[in-house]
Formats: C-alpha cells, sequence, structure tokens
C-alpha cells in the first residue's frame, strides 16, 4: 500500500514537474479541476457556461432598429472599452449569452474608455426603447443622473464588473470584490516572503485606470495589508490597464527606482507584459528565478501560463463571465421575480510555486492553486 502510495506520488510529481515545461496533455486530471472553483468571494456563483451561437458583431454598433423585433429581449450593453484581454473576454461572452439564437437582440457599443460616449450611449439606449440596459461603469461615479433616466423610462439596469458608487437606482450587480482580490494579493505576498526569507518589500505598483472600481478596490487591499506589514510602497501610477501604459509606467519606474524595487504589483494581465517587456530592456530579472517578484490581477489563461512557466509569480483571478448571470437575472425579471441585487462571481488564486498552499482573507482561508499545465488547460478565458 505504501509503495503504491509512494508510485502515485512519483508519478504525480513527475506529471507536475513536466507540466509547464509545455504539452502537458490530458493524462492528469488533478489540479485541473481546482482551477475554476475557488475559494474567493461569497454569494453565487457563476461559471463560464456562456452557451454558444453566432456571436453579433464587434465594436461600436448602437444598432438603430427598434426594440420590437420579433419575441427577442432587446438588451443595451454599454461596454468600457477593448483595453485588455480581460474586457475581450468580457464582450465574447455577452455576445455568445445574448444571442437571437438566446432570444436576445443585442446593441452592443464600445466606449473605448470614455466616460461621456458611455453615458451618451446609455442615453441612446433609452432613446430606443430597450428592454434592459447593461452597463459595465468605466468609473464609479457620474451615475445618478442618468440611472435616473432610465429608471423613469422604466427600464431596469443591470451593472456587472465596476462598481457604481453614487447611486442605487439599478435592478441588481454581478462582479468580483475587487478589495478582496488585493488583500488576497497582500497576503499572499506575505506569505510567500516568508516562505523565501525576505524580510524586506519594497513594492511598485501599476495601478489600472484612474477612477475604476477595479482600481480603487485593488489599491486598498493591497495598501490595507502594506501598511499593516510595514512595507515600502516606492510608488503607484496609472498604467490605464493596457500594455502600452504598464510598459511606459514600468520604463520609467526602471530609471526612477533602479536597483531599489523587488516587487512589482500589476493590476492587470496586459499591463504586467508591458511591464515585462520594459524589465527586460533594462535588464530587470523577474518571476521565480529573478530578483523581482511579479503579480498580476485577471488570470487570462495566457497570462496563468505565465504563471505555469515561472515568468509571472502569482496571479489573481478576476472573472470576466458575468453574462450568463445576466442572462439569469433577466429571466428573473421577465417571470415577475426579484433578482438578487448583488451576485459575487466566483474567483481563484494562482501561484507559480507550492510554498503557500492557502492565505486567509477576512478571516476566511482559500486555497492558492498551484499552477500546473492542467490547471492551464483548464482555464475557461
Ligand atoms: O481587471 C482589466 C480591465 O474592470 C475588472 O478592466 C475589470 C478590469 C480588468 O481592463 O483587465
Amino acid at each position: 500500500m505504501k509503495k503504491l502510495l509512494a508510485m502515485a506520488l512519483a508519478l504525480a510529481m513527475t506529471l507536475s514537474l513536466a507540466a509547464c515545461g509545455g504539452g502537458g496533455g490530458g493524462a492528469a486530471s488533478s489540479g485541473g479541476g481546482a482551477a475554476s472553483s475557488g475559494a474567493a468571494s461569497s454569494g453565487a456563483a457563476s461559471s463560464g457556461a456562456a452557451s454558444s451561437g453566432a456571436a453579433s458583431s464587434g465594436a461600436a454598433s448602437t444598432g438603430g432598429s427598434s426594440a420590437s423585433s420579433g419575441d427577442l429581449i432587446h438588451v443595451g450593453f454599454a461596454q468600457v472599452g477593448h483595453e485588455s484581454d480581460w474586457r475581450t473576454a468580457s464582450t465574447k461572452s455577452a455576445q455568445e449569452v445574448f444571442s437571437a439564437e438566446n432570444g436576445y437582440e443585442l446593441s452592443f457599443v464600445d466606449a473605448d474608455n470614455d466616460s461621456a460616449k458611455q453615458l451618451e450611449a446609455v442615453r441612446n439606449f433609452i432613446q430606443q426603447g430597450m428592454d434592459y440596459i447593461i452597463i459595465d461603469p468605466i468609473v464609479e461615479t457620474g451615475w445618478d443622473a442618468v440611472l435616473t433616466e432610465c429608471e423613469e423610462a422604466g427600464i431596469p439596469v443591470i451593472v456587472i464588473d465596476r462598481t457604481i458608487t453614487d447611486s442605487d437606482k439599478y435592478d441588481a450587480w454581478v462582479g468580483s470584490d475587487f478589495k478582496v482580490e488585493g488583500l488576497a494579493c497582500g497576503e499572499w505576498l506575505k506569505a510567500y516572503a516568508a516562505a523565501k526569507g525576505i524580510t524586506e518589500i519594497n513594492a511598485l505598483v501599476i495601478e489600472g485606470s484612474t477612477g475604476a472600481g477595479a482600481t480603487i478596490g485593488r489599491t486598498d487591499g493591497f495598501k490595507e495589508i502594506a501598511d499593516r506589514e510595514g512595507w515600502t510602497i516606492l510608488d503607484s501610477q496609472t498604467g490605464d490597464f493596457t500594455e502600452a501604459g504598464g510598459q511606459e509606467v514600468m520604463e520609467s519606474y526602471c530609471q526612477s527606482y533602479k536597483g531599489q524595487f523587488n516587487v512589482v504589483i500589476c493590476q492587470n494581465d496586459n499591463e504586467a507584459k508591458g511591464a515585462m517587456t520594459a524589465m527586460d530592456t533594462a535588464g530587470v530579472s523577474y518571476g521565480v528565478d529573478g530578483d523581482v517578484i511579479i503579480v498580476s490581477f485577471d488570470a487570462n489563461k495566457p497570462y496563468v501560463q505565465m504563471v505555469c512557466d515561472g515568468k509571472l509569480n502569482a496571479n489573481f483571478e478576476c472573472n470576466p463571465l458575468a453574462a450568463p448571470t445576466v442572462d439569469e437575472i433577466i429571466k428573473t425579471l421577465e417571470s415577475g421575480g426579484t433578482p438578487e441585487t448583488e451576485i459575487y462571481v466566483t474567483e481563484s488564486w494562482f501561484a507559480a510555486e507550492d510554498n503557500v498552499p492557502s492565505i486567509t482573507v477576512n478571516g476566511q482561508e482559500q486555497p492558492v492553486v498551484h499552477v500546473t499545465q492542467d490547471v492551464v488547460d483548464a482555464r475557461p478565458y
């Protein structure tokens, strides 16, 4: 029996060692399941069960047609923009779920990270008499007037992803607890540094877009742990959630803080990619074998692969697949029911090494997934 166990262990180790080297294959099934279940937030889970169906056209089609095309439910979606891989996954999921095949007609507007354009899109949706309006708010504030107009027009509003803090005139919100993501990042870093014998943290933060709920929550959460632990945050500047922004900020950090930093916190995957390019150019090594610990948020598949390959030390998931839950909310409203007003999507934390198996966030123990190729292969986006 013991021998069998040892053999199984050896096999598992071989598989997990070989795993991130590429290929991976479908042999080992351990680990894969852990990828999408996971600890993070409370509330209802929205897994990535997006149904298939023809994706409607890409960017910026406000759809001039009236809301009454047959029996289809006409939904207007005012999306943030197309700044990141996360955003692409969010848009794709919405286009798949709100398809004609599923009983919807989708009017999709890409607001190109421009708040004025996003407000105008919502006002156009009101004019067009949409049945439902979905908003992923670029910034947290400035919403009460237009949401009042939606209310007066009798159009239910569902907010996804980023939060609105200056109005409660919407029917439901589906998204992530961004502060928990920031706290998780801090708690993981604390445990990781302890495991590695690192006693001093000098961190650089590349923030997301200014005023966005995701930026505010991640910044506050990480800072709370940094303050508690007495870490130094050398600087914190916006990279606007883009690869180019991350690269630009990191280039200037590499000059200003040469030799002074040992941690880089990127508030999304695309910024992390840009930061890596800047560090490559500046001759700064990072990741599992490097001098600098680099972490990211979002955990899109290519970036979980980077964790697997040891280029990123950790990645804190933000699940972009809200659309299936919005579909459920609309069905509830259609049948005269009252949906839950706040629904948190399920998220996991991913690390390149297995030295921090779990962390405690807000008094709740949560697993940290050690990334193998199977974990990467099981990622839904
Ligand atoms: O992290 C980033 C995107 O609002 C949570 O926006 C979202 C953020 C996500 O551009 O990649």
